[in-house]
């Protein structure tokens, strides 16, 4: 009997978008995935890692979790949920739940990598997926984000030889307990180079501990491999089984373009055929003007007149809205003549850019907008235009949300 799986990954749970609060959509793409997993007569659901969207996430979103995992296996009395912690998650607060759901069997939630007398408990990240009448069909390599304490730590090229070395010795340990027709898989949650890194919002990813590791990593014979980290769902290297499925929803306004999506994963033999899925949006992104670039302040506020007015339904469903404006010279008044034009529309007013033309402008004229416009990002173009009269490059994009992230993280 073929497998069926389902592939999701980066569910960023108690995600905030500027100030607004995820849980509606959350909520309703939870329901949505329960809903699929019983029509779609699914055996088994790999979530590959960011299943929060911070360490240390709101109760209400590990509430939507718990409820998630006893709802799906309940719903599905053979169903297995096998889950790898991702970069954003605590290894530690994913993994602290094993007694439970040890107990509750078919619940596999793997947060980081354990160890046994000093040495990675590899043994622990080798899952057997069975179908409906309990015969196992594949096995899988599911390995959480790694850290340094299991990559090693030094250059771009040794993590990433230490990231080969690590994901090859649990394929090893698969192979070993993997029977003739049976199918060997594979999860993870990294950066594999040949996948495309489209927003700037994903480019943010890819610094720190988390050099790319080239796509051979996964041998060819491999019938699947399920992987998280990225937003943009893409197959890898133009290799049809080498997938990210993407993330649940828009994490960024910039990623409003994205076809949100999980896939459906037929295991027959060795071999596996797989199917995106798109996933509703349960809450719109709107950018003003449509195209996302900025327009003259008179063309915008005159498409904001146009949006539709305020229904009755509630605040959460209401579209978030994103405003680019092209200026001449400072406005003070820009935001206010905004909401003025915004008022008792349908819509939630999330973010204000300014564009505005030339360099040499001062750091004054960002300052006419409420604090809450400005990104870090932005005031940093803002000096970098100001003193060198160029934006700068990607490496120093890069460079600079490394430092900002370490800062943040700081913080909290
Ligand atoms: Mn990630």
């Amino acid at each position: 009997m073929p497998l069926r799986l389902l592939h999701t990954a980066d569910w960023h749970l108690g995600h905030v978008l500027r100030e607004f609060d995820r849980t509606f959509e959350h909520e309703s793409l939870v329901a949505w995935m329960l809903e699929t997993i019983e029509r779609e007569r699914v055996d088994a659901v790999l979530v590959c890692g960011d299943v929060f969207d911070a360490a240390n996430p709101p109760t209400a979103a590990q509430n939507l979790w718990f409820r998630f995992l006893v709802e799906a296996w309940r719903r599905v009395p053979h169903l297995q949920v096998v889950v790898i912690g991702g970069n954003h998650d605590s290894a530690a607060r994913l993994d602290a739940t094993d007694p439970f759901l040890s107990a509750m069997e078919r619940l596999h939630v793997l947060g980081g990598v354990t160890r046994v007398d000093g040495a990675p408990d590899v043994a622990r990240l080798v899952i057997p997926l069975a179908d409906r009448d309990g015969v196992v069909r594949a096995w899988v390599a599911a390995v959480p984000f790694l850290r340094a304490s299991e990559t090693g730590a030094g250059s771009d090229d040794e993590v990433a030889d230490g990231t080969r070395r690590f994901y090859a010795e649990v394929l090893a340990a698969a192979r070993a307990r993997r029977e003739p027709g049976q199918a060997l898989l594979a999860m993870g949650h990294l950066y594999v180079a040949g996948a495309q890194v489209s927003a700037l919002s994903e480019r943010r990813l890819v610094v720190g501990n988390q050099a790319a590791v080239s796509h051979d990593l996964f041998p060819e014979d491999l019938g699947y491999v399920a992987l998280g980290h990225l937003h943009l769902a893409q197959r890898v290297g133009s290799r049809e089984n080498v997938r990210y499925s993407g993330s649940l929803l828009p994490l960024d306004l910039s990623e409003s373009s994205y076809e949100h999506q999980v896939v459906l994963v037929d295991v027959d033999g060795a071999k596996a055929t797989a199917t995106p899925l798109r996933l509703p949006r349960f809450v719109d992104i709107v950018h003003v003007p449509a195209d996302g670039k900025a327009g003259g302040v008179d063309e915008v506020l005159q498409e904001l007149a146009r949006l539709p007015d305020r229904g009755t339904g509630p605040e959460v469903r209401r579209p978030l809205l994103q405003v680019t404006i092209r200026l001449q010279q400072p406005d003070p008044m820009l935001r206010q003549a905004v909401e003025g034009a915004l008022a008792g529309k349908e819509a939630r007013f999330a973010r204000l850019t300014v564009d505005t033309a030339g360099s040499g402008r001062a750091l004054g004229d960002v300052e006419v907008r409420a604090i809450g416009d400005l990104d870090p990002e932005e005031v940093f173009r803002a000096k970098h235009d100001r003193d060198f009269g160029s934006p700068p490059s990607d490496d120093l994009l890069v460079a600079f949300h490394e430092l900002l992230d370490q800062v943040s993280q700081e913080a909290r």
